[in-house]
């Protein structure tokens, strides 16, 4: 799968794409992340990519004419099965979303700055409209880069040991069981006697009980999805 990314502040997520999960994603050859830089496509000469709102509005939005030339720009290569905006009035991004897009075989997201993007790109160029939570972040990047690691981490052997991308918290709309390493017993502080037991259908019936009475006194909400 690949990701293009399109921003005024590439050095924001740069750093976030080479390292851990996602970078080892990228080095096998599962994912692919292109980071472009908005500025690169303008013809201003000063390379201005916003300008004054119509009406007289506060702050600056971005212009069209860079947002055409690049998303045009990596039309020309491949097909896009979505153009993204992240936006805060977007749809809420959510476990079944990265399940679907990390389905796709070449997505872009589009990351807005300033006061907002002209309208017009968001009519004619955009295909689907995200938000990652209510509440305002000044731009896209981070929520292009947190909808980038739900979508890549679960692309089949990104992580290794597939059970454990699927056991997840919210991938069967349950919390996941609390988890525990050696030594079994530190400060007199015990792991539960069942996980030491050998017995992997206790262990399994363990799991599911600790899942559900989570789910229930923490996000009772998910229980009814
Ligand atoms: Cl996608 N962008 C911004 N600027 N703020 C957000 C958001 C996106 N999602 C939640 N808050």
């Amino acid at each position: 799968m690949r990701i293009d990314i399109i921003t005024v502040y590439p050095e924001m997520i740069e750093g976030f794409f080479n390292c851990s999960i996602l970078k080892r994603a990228q080095d096998k050859g599962l994912a692919e992340i292109h980071i472009h830089n908005l500025r690169d496509y303008t013809l201003d000469k000063y390379r201005r990519v916003d300008d004054y709102p119509f009406g007289g509005f506060a702050g600056m939005v971005m212009k069209i004419e860079p947002v055409e030339r690049c998303i045009n720009a990596l039309k020309a290569e491949r097909d896009y099965d979505e153009v993204i905006f992240v936006t805060p009035d977007g749809e809420q991004f959510c476990q079944s979303m990265a399940n679907d897009l990390s389905l796709k075989q070449n997505i872009i997201i589009l990351c807005g700055h300033f006061k907002g993007i002209d309208y017009r790109i968001r009519e004619h160029f955009i295909t689907k409209e995200v938000s990652i939570g209510d509440y305002v972040l000044t731009g896209g990047e981070l929520a292009a880069a947190v909808m980038s690691d739900a979508i890549v981490r679960i692309i089949p052997g990104v992580i290794s040991d597939e059970q454990s991308a699927l056991s997840d918290s919210f991938q069967d709309n349950l919390l996941a069981a609390p988890v525990y390493t050696r030594p079994s017993e530190y400060n007199g502080w015990k792991v539960p006697d069942v996980l030491l037991s050998g017995n992997e259908a206790k262990i399994k019936e363990w799991e599911m009980e600790q899942s559900l009475e989570r789910t229930k006194r923490l996000r009772p909400d998910l229980l009814n999805k």
